[in-house]
């Protein structure tokens, strides 16, 4: 992966065997990679900058407190583009996964944009097939506050006209790249064959994503994150983007809370799950 230094000190390791690990970048607690059997599966741009400035184009970036455009701060808020605290060092648990936990707290920065307190924990379990990533938001402010919030998720594609996903059916969506036009899905499989910016509504807790690296699917199920984004920028967007190689290569499948904000009271916690788990040629 060119500009990943994977000796930097901002760099953490999950080595579940030497063909399975995962590699989290503190800068977002961006996992940039996921590699399975020998197999990348999460798709990291080769322009990705890492100069702990710009969000890392690619693996899963974290969006809170905002999805989309913000008008106190950046798109898609500052957690993807602050630098995060590794809390538990990777450790191998007894149930045979590899754990590690991530926290941001507020401070001047994220207080000047957004004057809340708060406490996110970003917990990570690599097992033999998955991959699991939980964010909880504590809000440690005496008031309550509302939130959006979202794993973006970039998946490594092997040849994009034999991506799919499925389970999207009869929910809704914000087409994007139509001005937001709500419209109903009526496919069985959605196909990623043009410029796609899709915020589907209250989705199934499970969708699979066919046609991923070695043309393997992957499982997304989600736990708390109602909403489910599609994202493909396709040959113009991409070609606008400075720091995206690749868009042939990618599908972005993001499990959030987005269509409405969640209000959490002083001291309550949320907590949202990603559980991504690869299905061989099924
Ligand atoms: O998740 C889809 C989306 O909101 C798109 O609208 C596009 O903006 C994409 O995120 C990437 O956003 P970024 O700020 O990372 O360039």
């Amino acid at each position: 992966m060119s500009g990943l230094d994977i000796g930097s000190p901002d760099v953490v390791v999950l080595e579940l065997k030497s063909d399975t690990r995962c590699i989290v970048h503190l800068f977002g607690a961006t996992v940039v990679s996921w590699i399975r059997k020998g197999e990348e599966c999460i798709f990291l741009s080769s322009k990705a900058k890492f100069d702990n400035k710009s969000a890392i184009r690619g693996g899963i970036p974290i969006v809170f407190p905002c999805f989309g455009p913000w008008a106190h701060g950046p798109q898609h808020g500052f957690a993807r583009n602050s630098l995060w605290t590794l809390t538990t060092p990777p450790t191998k648990c007894e149930d045979g996964t590899m754990s590690a936990t991530f926290s941001l707290a507020d401070n001047e920065i994220t207080r000047q944009m957004w004057d809340y307190k708060f406490k996110l924990h970003y917990n990570v379990v690599l097992s033999d097939d998955s991959l699991k990533t939980s964010l909880t938001v504590e809000n440690t402010d005496s008031r309550p506050f509302t939130f959006t919030c979202l794993l973006h998720t970039y998946l490594r594609t092997q040849d994009l006209s034999n991506t799919f996903i499925t389970n999207l059916k009869g929910c809704t969506y914000a087409d994007k790249t139509k001005d937001g036009t709500l419209t109903l899905e009526d496919r069985d499989l959605v196909p990623i064959d043009r410029f796609i910016d899709y915020t589907y509504a209250n989705t199934g807790e499970k969708h699979t994503v066919k046609g991923v690296t070695n043309n393997a699917s992957i499982l997304l199920k989600k736990e708390n994150f109602p909403d489910l984004v599609v994202w493909n920028p396709w040959k113009e967007k991409a070609s606008q983007m400075s720091d995206l190689s690749g868009y042939e290569n990618m599908v972005c499948v993001e499990p959030g809370y987005v269509n409405n904000a969640y209000m959490i009271g002083a001291s309550e916690k949320f907590t949202a799950t990603q559980i991504l788990t690869v299905v061989p040629n099924a």
